[in-house]
């Protein structure tokens, strides 16, 4: 028998994990942030005084829509003193920060951030900076970030710490918005950033070991705020000498183009992808609209809608960091608690394709049943789809993909039953099962031996087996100015606006012959009788006159009249043989009078 040395097992893990690493899918990050890419899901926890106040004071609710809870004190004018007197309402006999710690691993999260310091400037850690903290309303003195980084620290999660830096409506200079009539001098400014900012986060940098990362809030440029760039270095600078492992969020306030050390960029609140970056990035969001606990808010999104988030931010190189909101006992709403143990059981099973996942090549939308995620290894390239719709034929077509995989498997099945398919040059045609265990979001898994070649620039055959042709997935180039987004509702749809005559292109694999139709969706209001589409493909051609669609009314009984966007038939092209195929129409306005272009549809 070989006996394997345990210091030669060590190296080869390390090699192999070097390896791993140097493959893996997100380039364009520092090593700082590379557990941040590959941990991909957090948990967000907004707790503080306001958390007593659930959304509502003296019988009044928030005093704006958007059900913030934490903003409480500013939107409803609340005093100091009075907003102190919260801190009767909490059950601290209770509040047991572990037990969050608990949810978010069983939730599948792998970070936990917390508002240390949210708006209202009250710290929820034993501050030596300031009064205006957790320990002096306590008895016994609790410390939550103390708290809270132990039990990350026993149940192996990353501690992040949200510190709302420049708006702060405690210190008599810290920014609050009435400040915008009353302003500020710098000097004063720079008293609070110098008195309370920079001791605040020394202490949070040095006494509560490992930070994974430092939040800092409101995503508006420091030309805009008070705040200036050298405090912001300064603010930088001391995390990068405290603790140099730490991230650091874009909400920072320095551009990107002008500090490039930072090391993920923070969309908006709820902001979702919408195209694969390669810098790190973050989506925080909310399971209903508030972040701090508010009892009024109950629209709450569902276990699936949130999955899919999750995932489609995975498939553009995207994390995201979910919120909870405690209330003053500590309680997490049970609404919100059962939908990150959902998430946590799918992740339980699936988790596979989404942790050190990242985007494939192929665009965003281009196959319009999922999204899919990628993950190198040493020993190939799984690709992820993510069935967020069924095809009807249950007969799942993904496009763009170019090499032949070696297996094609439900992640939930542990047997790796294979699926049939078949391969045709750019579409792997894939049997489904006739039911799946995965009631949420069943995942393929396709193996490859490497990174699969994929095809960019072509029209995926959609769900129901047609090819829906836009100027979106068309190849060639539109100016930004004629794309008209949706609007009204989107009762007007999204189109292209077309006053002089122009070609569209597009490139298309059709993988079953046969004659197929084609219409054309598009609204003209003018007179003119002679507008004319012509489509070319192969040989053949199809002409088409355009003439007046008319209007219609885009909510029943209120006025909403809007113009008409009618689809007409253009004919039917046969087409012979599988393979490429190049589609171009020309779009000729007689009089330079608007045509709305929408879409082609074949099938
Ligand atoms: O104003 C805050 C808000 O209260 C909340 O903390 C969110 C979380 O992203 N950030 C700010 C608004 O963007």
């Amino acid at each position: 028998m070989i006996m394997i040395k345990p210091d030669l097992v060590r190296i080869l893990i390390i090699l192999l994990l070097t390896f791993y690493n140097n493959i893996s899918g997100q380039i364009n990050l520092n090593s700082r942030a590379q557990w941040f890419v590959n941990d991909r899901f957090g948990m967000f926890i907004h707790f503080g005084l306001y958390s007593g106040a659930e959304g509502v004071w003296k019988g009044e609710k928030l005093r704006n829509d958007n059900n913030y809870a934490e903003w409480i004190q500013y939107r409803n004018r609340i005093t100091k003193e009075e907003y102190l007197t919260l801190t009767d309402k909490f059950n601290w006999n209770e509040i047991d920060p572990e037990k969050w710690v608990i949810l978010a691993k069983n939730a599948g999260m792998k970070y936990v951030t917390i508002t240390a310091k949210h708006h209202d400037g009250f710290a929820l850690w034993d501050s030596k900076t300031s009064d205006y903290d957790i320990a002096n309303y306590t008895n016994p003195k609790r410390d939550i970030i103390r708290e809270l980084a132990d039990a990350c620290n026993k149940h192996g999660l990353k501690l992040g710490l949200y510190y709302s830096h420049w708006v702060d409506w405690e210190h008599p200079y810290g920014w609050d918005h009435t400040k915008e009539i009353s302003g500020i001098s710098s000097a004063d400014f720079d008293k609070y950033w110098q008195e309370k900012v920079i001791p605040q986060m020394t202490e949070l940098l040095t006494n509560y070991g490992p930070i994974g990362m430092i939040w800092f809030d409101m995503w508006i440029h420091h030309s805009q705020t008070v705040v200036t760039k050298d405090q912001l270095l300064q603010l930088k600078q001391l995390i990068r000498d405290q603790q140099p492992d730490c991230l650091i969020n874009s909400r920072l306030g320095l551009s990107l183009e002008e500090d490039k050390d930072v090391d993920f960029q923070e969309l908006g609140d709820n902001e979702f992808g919408q195209k694969k970056k390669d810098f790190p990035w973050q989506s925080p969001a909310t399971v209903a609209h508030s972040w701090g606990y508010n009892r009024l808010d109950n629209d709450f999104k569902s276990t699936t809608s949130l999955l899919q988030s999750l995932i489609s931010n995975v498939s553009l190189n995207g994390n995201l960091l979910l919120n909870i909101g405690p209330r003053s006992d500590g309680s997490i709403p049970y609404e919100i608690e059962k939908r990150l143990l959902e998430m946590g059981e799918w992740l339980r099973i699936n988790g596979e394709s989404v942790y050190g996942c990242s985007a494939s090549d192929l665009p965003k939308g281009m196959n319009d049943w999922g999204v899919i995620t990628e993950k190198k290894n040493p020993y190939g390239t799984k690709l992820y789809l993510h069935l967020f719709s069924l095809p009807p034929d249950r007969k799942l077509k993904l496009t763009g993909i170019k090499s032949t995989p070696l297996a094609a498997y439900m992640l939930d099945d542990k047997n790796r039953s294979q699926l049939s398919f078949i391969h045709n040059e750019i579409i792997t045609e894939i049997v489904l099962p006739n039911v799946f265990t995965e009631k949420l979001i069943p995942v393929i898994v396709l193996e490859y031996q490497k990174s699969p070649d994929c095809v960019i620039d072509m029209a995926a055959q959609n769900i129901e087996g047609g090819y829906c042709l836009t100027s979106l997935n068309s190849v060639s180039f539109v100016e930004k100015n004629m794309l008209i987004p949706k609007s009204r509702g989107g009762t007007v749809p999204s189109y292209l606006s077309i006053k002089s005559p122009i070609i569209l292109k597009w490139k298309i694999y059709i993988n079953t012959p046969g004659r197929k139709s084609i219409d054309a969706s598009y609204s003209y209001q003018g007179k003119a009788l002679n507008n004319q589409i012509n489509l070319k493909v192969s040989n053949n051609e199809l002409k088409h006159k355009i003439t007046n669609t008319g209007k219609t009314i885009g909510e029943p009984k209120s006025d909403w009249v809007i113009d008409n966007f009618r689809s007409s038939l253009l004919g039917s092209i046969n087409f012979n043989e599988k393979g490429y195929y190049d589609l171009e129409i020309s779009i000729i306005p007689a009089k330079n009078e608007e045509i709305k272009f929408q879409w082609l549809w074949l099938k």
